[in-house]
C-alpha cells in the first residue's frame, strides 16, 4: 500500500526561508536570492521525502509567505488597491501592507498556531488562472526525478475562508461565487492533466465544522463539477484538524477518486457511508503533536479502513506544517524523552513503516480500532475550589481609588522591541559564552530603557517590556517544571515568524517564582504602576504540544495553578496591576458547536482559578489577539479581568459594531493601531478610532492601547506610534472628563 503525507515544514530546517525573506523585506538581497532559496527548499524537501521512502511525494506545499493567499494570488483575486504594484511587490503587500496600502487581515488557521492571510471577495471579482505556479512546480520536481501531486486549497474552503470585500453589498457571502470561481479550476486541472498529472490534493479542512445544507451543496456542485472535468488527474480531497461528518457522504457521492480523513482527531466513518468505490487517505500520523505514533492503534484503523475502501493510503493527519523538522537534532533533551518523540522526518518514516506493516496485516476484527487516544483514567489529585473575587463594581471602586489614573489611560500591551543585542546575548548565555551576571546587567539596562521611554512619552501604567522573554510561553516553559524546550524546534506563525512550541511532557508545578524580580526592578523605577505580565493558562497549553494522556482541562487547570502562585508572588512584591494574558483562548475552541459551551465553561475557570487570589484593589488585565468577538465576547466576559485589550486594529469597526461590545461591563481596550505593519499611525487616525469606540463604551470604560505587543518593532516606530498614541488620548480627554 502507499503512504503520503498531505504537506511538510517550509521554513527550512534552519530556518532559511525566514532569513532569506527578512533580507528581501529589508531590500538587503534582491528578489533572485529569495527565490534561489525557495526553490532549494523546494527540492531538498523532495528529495528527503522520497529518501525517506514516501510513496507519493507532494508539491505545491512551499509557500512564500501562506498558501491562502497563494490560492487567491493563482486565481487573480487580487484586491484593487494592490494591482499597481509589480507582482512580487503585491503579493507581499497583500501579506504586510505597503507605504500607504494596508494589508489584508491575517487571522489563524482554524484551531492551529498558524496564521493564514484572509482573502476579500466581492460581486465583481474577476475569477481567472493566473500564471502557473502549481505547474511550474511540479517542472521543478520532475527535473529531479521525482513525480509529485501537487496540493491546492480546496475551492469551498478558499471561499469560507474568504472575507466579503469592504464594498460588497450587505448579505455578500464569498461562497455565492463558487460558480464563477469553478472554471478557473477546471482550466488549472486541465492544464495539470496535460502534464502528465496523475493527482491532485485539495485541501478541505473547512469541512471538518459544523456546515449548512447550502454549503453542503455547495460541496456537491463543487466536486461533482470538478470531476466531471474530462481530462483530468485524480482527485484527492483531504479533510483534517476533526470528523467530516455530514460532509462525508456528500463528497463520497461525488466522482472524486479519494478521500483524505484525520483518524487522530476524528473517527472511523460511520458504518452505512459507502466508500467501497474510493481511496482513503488515512491520516493516522498525527501532524499536531510531536509524540510517536502508537503502531498498534494506527493499525488497527488502517485494517478497519481497508475493510471499507477500494484502496488505502497510510496518510499523516493533516500537513506536518505544524510540526519542527527533526527530533535527531535536539541533543539537549533527556533520551528518555526523545525517544517518545517524533518530528517530521520521523512521522515521514512512520508512515512509510506503517504501510509495510499493513501490507503484511491480515484482515479482521482490529483491537481498538478507533485511532484517537484514549486519556488514561488516572487524573492527578482533583483541583481545589478557590474562592471567587468580590464582584467587578467593588474591585472597580478599590482600584479607582488604589491607582488613581486619569480618564482613557494609555498602556501596552506588555512586550517592548526585542533588540538583537538581547538575542545574540540569549544565544550566548544557552552556549555558555555570556555569564548570568552579565545577561541579567544586560536585562535590567534593557528594562531601564523601556521604562524612561514610557515616562518621558506619559503612558500612564508601564510595562517592563519583556526583554528577559524570547517568547510569552517558551520563558514560562523553561521556568515550569514538567515542560521541556526545544533548540531547533521551529514551527511557522505567520511569515517569517516562527515559534518553538515547548513540549509538555509531565505534571506542572512552579518551582520558585518566574517574573517577579523583573518587574519589582521595572517599579523601582518610576512612581506610576507598572503592570505585571504573566501567560495565562489557555494559552501556555495551547502554543505547547501537550501531553495526550490526560484531558486536557486537567493539563490547563495545573498550568493555571502555577500561574495563580506566580499572581499571588507579583501581588505581594508590591504590584498592583497584574496582566494575564490568554491570546489564544479562541483557537482552542471546538470546530463544532456541539463542544464550544464546555470548552468555554472549563478553559474560563481556568483563568479565573489563576487570576482569583488577586486582592480586589489588584487590577487583573487581559489580553486578547483575533479575537473573533462574536464568537467569545461572552466567554470574555466570564473571564472577569477588570480590563480587556484585544486586537482589533484590523478590524476596528467590525469589533465596535459587536452589540455585546456596548454592553461589556469592564474596562476594554480595543488596540488603536496595528503593530503588525511598521507605519506609524497619525494622531488624527488615532483619535478617531477613539471616538468610534466612544460612541459604543463610555469614556470611563475605555483604555487606550495599542492592538498587540510591540517586540517587532523598532525602538524607533514604537516611540514615534506611541508620542502620537498619547497625544490623541490627551486631547480626547479634554471632552471626558468625568469619571465615576
Ligand atoms: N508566541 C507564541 N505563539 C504566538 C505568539 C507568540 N502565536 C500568535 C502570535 N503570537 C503570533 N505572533 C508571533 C509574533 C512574533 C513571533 C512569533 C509569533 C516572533 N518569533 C521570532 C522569530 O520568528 O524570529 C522568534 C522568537 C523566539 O526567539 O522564540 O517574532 O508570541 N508561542
Ligand atoms: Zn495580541
Amino acid at each position: 500500500p502507499a503512504s503520503t503525507v498531505l504537506g511538510y515544514p517550509r521554513i527550512g530546517p534552519a530556518r532559511e526561508l525566514k532569513h532569506a525573506l527578512e533580507s528581501y523585506w529589508s531590500g538587503r538581497t534582491a528578489y533572485d536570492e529569495l527565490d534561489k532559496i525557495g526553490t532549494r527548499l523546494r527540492e531538498d524537501t523532495w528529495r528527503r521525502l522520497h529518501a525517506l521512502g514516501l510513496g507519493a511525494v507532494p508539491s505545491g506545499t512551499f509557500s512564500y509567505y501562506d498558501q491562502v493567499l497563494d490560492t487567491a494570488v493563482l486565481f487573480d483575486a487580487v484586491p484593487e488597491r494592490y494591482r499597481g504594484l509589480p507582482p512580487e511587490d503585491a503579493y507581499f503587500a497583500m501579506a504586510r501592507g505597503a507605504a500607504g496600502i494596508a494589508p489584508l487581515r491575517m487571522t489563524k488557521w482554524f484551531d492551529t498556531n498558524y496564521h493564514y492571510i484572509v482573502p476579500e471577495i466581492g460581486p465583481d471579482t474577476a475569477f481567472r488562472l493566473a500564471g502557473d505556479a502549481p505547474l511550474a512546480e511540479v517542472r521543478q520536481a520532475r527535473a529531479l526525478g521525482h513525480d509529485t501531486r501537487p496540493v491546492l486549497l480546496g475551492p469551498v474552503t478558499y471561499l469560507l475562508l474568504s472575507e466579503p470585500a469592504p464594498d460588497a453589498p450587505a448579505g455578500f457571502a464569498p461562497l455565492d461565487r463558487l460558480p464563477d470561481l469553478l472554471p478557473a479550476y477546471e482550466r488549472l486541472l486541465a492544464a495539470l492533466a496535460a502534464e502528465g498529472v496523475a493527482w491532485v490534493q485539495l485541501d478541505e479542512p473547512a469541512l471538518v465544522a459544523d456546515r449548512s445544507a447550502e454549503e453542503l451543496a455547495a460541496v456537491r456542485t463543487a466536486y461533482r463539477r470538478l470531476g466531471a472535468v474530462a481530462a483530468r488527474p485524480a482527485l484527492f480531497v483531504a479533510t483534517y484538524f476533526g470528523d467530516p461528518g455530514e460532509a462525508l457522504p456528500v463528497l463520497a457521492e461525488t466522482p472524486v477518486e479519494a478521500i483524505g480523513l484525520d483518524l487522530v482527531r476524528g473517527s472511523l466513518p460511520a458504518p452505512d457511508i459507502d466508500l467501497s468505490g474510493k481511496t482513503v487517505v488515512a491520516g493516522v500520523v498525527s501532524g499536531r503533536d510531536v509524540w510517536r505514533t502508537d503502531h498498534d492503534r494506527a493499525l488497527a484503523a488502517l485494517v478497519a479502513v481497508r475493510e471499507r475502501a477500494a484502496h488505502v493510503v497510510v496518510g499523516t493527519s493533516c500537513s506536518l506544517l505544524h510540526v519542527p523538522y527533526d527530533v535527531e537534532r535536539e541533543t539537549g533533551l533527556d533520551p528518555a524523552l526523545r525517544e517518545r518523540l517524533a518530528f517530521a522526518e520521523q512521522k515521514v518514516a512512520e508512515v512509510v513503516e506503517l504501510a509495510s506493516l499493513l501490507a503484511s496485516a491480515p484482515d479482521g476484527a482490529p483491537r481498538g480500532a478507533d485511532s484517537r487516544a484514549t486519556p488514561s483514567p488516572v487524573s492527578p489529585e482533583p483541583a481545589a475550589p478557590c474562592p471567587p473575587r468580590s464582584p467587578y463594581a467593588v474591585r472597580a471602586a478599590a482600584q479607582a481609588e488604589h491607582l488613581r489614573l486619569p480618564t482613557l489611560p494609555v498602556t501596552t500591551i506588555g512586550s517592548f522591541p526585542q533588540t538583537g543585542e538581547l538575542r545574540e546575548a540569549r544565544a550566548a548565555l544557552t552556549a555558555g559564552r555570556l555569564d548570568e551576571a552579565a545577561y541579567e546587567a544586560l536585562v535590567r539596562n534593557e528594562i531601564a530603557r523601556a521604562v524612561a521611554v514610557q515616562e518621558r512619552l506619559g503612558l500612564d501604567v508601564l510595562v517592563h517590556g519583556e526583554p528577559e522573554r524570547n517568547d510569552m510561553v517558551q520563558y514560562f516553559a523553561e521556568h515550569l517544571d514538567g515542560f521541556a524546550v526545544t533548540r531547533h524546534g521551529w514551527v511557522q506563525s505567520y511569515g517569517s515568524r516562527c515559534t518553538r512550541p515547548p513540549i509538555l511532557y509531565g505534571d506542572v508545578r512552579r518551582p520558585e517564582p518566574i517574573t517577579v524580580r523583573w518587574a519589582t526592578y521595572a517599579q523601582s523605577l518610576t512612581d506610576r504602576p507598572v503592570k505585571g505580565m504573566l501567560t495565562g493558562p489557555v494559552t501556555i497549553v495551547a502554543w505547547s504540544f501537550v501531553r495526550d494522556d490526560l484531558p486536557l482541562r486537567d493539563v490547563v487547570s495545573q498550568v493555571a495553578d502555577a500561574v495563580r502562585d506566580e499572581v499571588r508572588d507579583l501581588e505581594a512584591a508590591g504590584l498592583s496591576i497584574i496582566q494575564v494574558d490568554e491570546p489564544a483562548l479562541r483557537e482552542l475552541l471546538p470546530l463544532r458547536r456541539a463542544g464550544q459551551d464546555g470548552y468555554l465553561a472549563w478553559a474560563v475557570d481556568a483563568y479565573r482559578r489563576a487570576t482569583s487570589g488577586a486582592s480586589d484593589r489588584t487590577q487583573i488585565h487581559t489580553h486578547l489577539c483575533y479575537s473573533d468577538a462574536d464568537e467569545i465576547i461572552a466567554a470574555v466576559d466570564a473571564l472577569d479581568a477588570d480590563v480587556t485589550s484585544v486586537e482589533s486594529a484590523r478590524s476596528h469597526a467590525r469589533l465596535l459594531r459587536e452589540p455585546a461590545v456596548g454592553g461589556f461591563e469592564r474596562g476594554l481596550g480595543p488596540g488603536v493601531y496595528d503593530i503588525h505593519s511598521p507605519r506609524v499611525p497619525e494622531v488624527e487616525e488615532i483619535e478617531e478610532s477613539l471616538r468610534a469606540a466612544l460612541k459604543v463604551l463610555p469614556a470611563h470604560r475605555l483604555w487606550v492601547n495599542p492592538d498587540c505587543g510591540l517586540k517587532t518593532r523598532t525602538y524607533e516606530e514604537v516611540e514615534a506610534a506611541l508620542a502620537n498614541v498619547v497625544t490623541a488620548a490627551r486631547n480626547l480627554r479634554g471632552d471626558h472628563k468625568c469619571r465615576p
